[in-house]
């Protein structure tokens, strides 16, 4: 079939595959609307605990798929504002607030948008060959999908300005070594790492997983007061848990826990 987006769910975690292997995944239109509506599935589907995104082939996602974007001489162009506002950002929006765990397993280049979605999951793994190259720069464009927000607080002011100015290809171990992704794993052993580590956080108490992430990423907007205020309700929230109670019982049990993500 020619199915741009690949949705498949075993163990509690839900693998999305970007599918247009041949244009290195970028995003068309029909490929932003199948994803959304494969992430609108995770959200609802109550058997699933973590997300595991990753690329089909030799990429990861090149970003917007420019050959929807040449434009004649004097034709008008489209309104960027109006694609990212239907598609990228939702997406962006939709994967920050997904009530689980988001790992991405980067197993080639991600380059442009493909980047920014990338850098917006909660545990980034990359094939030690994959690559981040902020591509908007080259075009014209800006770091948009939240780079301008993620990349700074990800590396900090003088990387994010670079690499957003000059485009520079920013190799995984690279990514790693500037806290901008977990880690990097060897190409042959990159799904099977991300399979597993998915399927881990999936028999974790994910309600409580959910609550961390809203936490973490509320923090680089808080002051301190307001975060430690937003610590307890999460906490309060955390402590009503079905998890949080098997957590302790088992401790003081000595035995293994299970959890049920409620
Ligand atoms: O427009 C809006 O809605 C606003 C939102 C914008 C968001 C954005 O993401 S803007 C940024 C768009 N992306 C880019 O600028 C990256 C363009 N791609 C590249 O620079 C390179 O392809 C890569 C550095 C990612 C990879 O290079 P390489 O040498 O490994 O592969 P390649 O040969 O360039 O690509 C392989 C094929 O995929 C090739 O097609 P061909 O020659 O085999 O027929 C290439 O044209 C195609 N491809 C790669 N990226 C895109 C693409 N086709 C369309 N759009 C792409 N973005």
């Amino acid at each position: 079939t020619d199915k741009t987006i690949l949705l498949d769910i075993a163990d509690g975690v839900a693998t999305i595959t970007l599918n247009r292997p041949d244009r290195l995944n970028s995003f068309t239109a029909a490929m932003h609307e199948e994803l959304r509506e494969a992430v609108g599935e995770v959200r609802d589907d109550k058997a699933v605990r973590c997300l595991l995104l990753t690329g089909a082939g030799r990429g990861f996602c090149a970003g917007q798929d420019l050959s929807d974007r040449a434009v004649a001489p004097g034709a008008q162009g489209p309104d960027l504002g109006v694609s990212i506002e239907t598609n990228y950002n939702p997406l962006v929006r939709s994967l920050r607030a997904l009530p689980m765990p988001v790992v991405c397993a980067v197993n080639g280049v991600a380059a442009g948008a493909g980047a920014n979605i990338a850098l917006a999951c909660d545990i980034v793994l990359a094939a030690r060959s994959a690559s981040f190259i902020q591509a908007f720069c080259k075009i014209g464009l800006i770091p948009d999908s939240g780079g301008t927000w993620t990349l700074p607080r990800l590396v900090g002011h003088a990387r994010a300005m670079g690499l957003a100015m000059l485009g520079d290809k920013v190799s995984a171990e690279q990514a790693e070594a500037w806290g901008m992704i977990w880690k990097a794993v060897d190409d042959d052993r990159l799904m099977a790492e991300a399979g597993a580590l998915a399927r881990q956080l999936a028999t974790q108490p994910t309600r409580g997983l959910a609550l961390i992430k809203q936490a973490l990423n509320a923090s680089s907007a808080n002051d301190l007061d307001t975060q430690l205020d937003l610590e307890r309700d999460l906490q309060r929230e955390a402590g009503r848990t079905h998890d949080y109670r098997e957590g302790v019982a088992a401790f003081v049990e000595k035995r293994a826990p299970k959890f049920e993500g409620r």
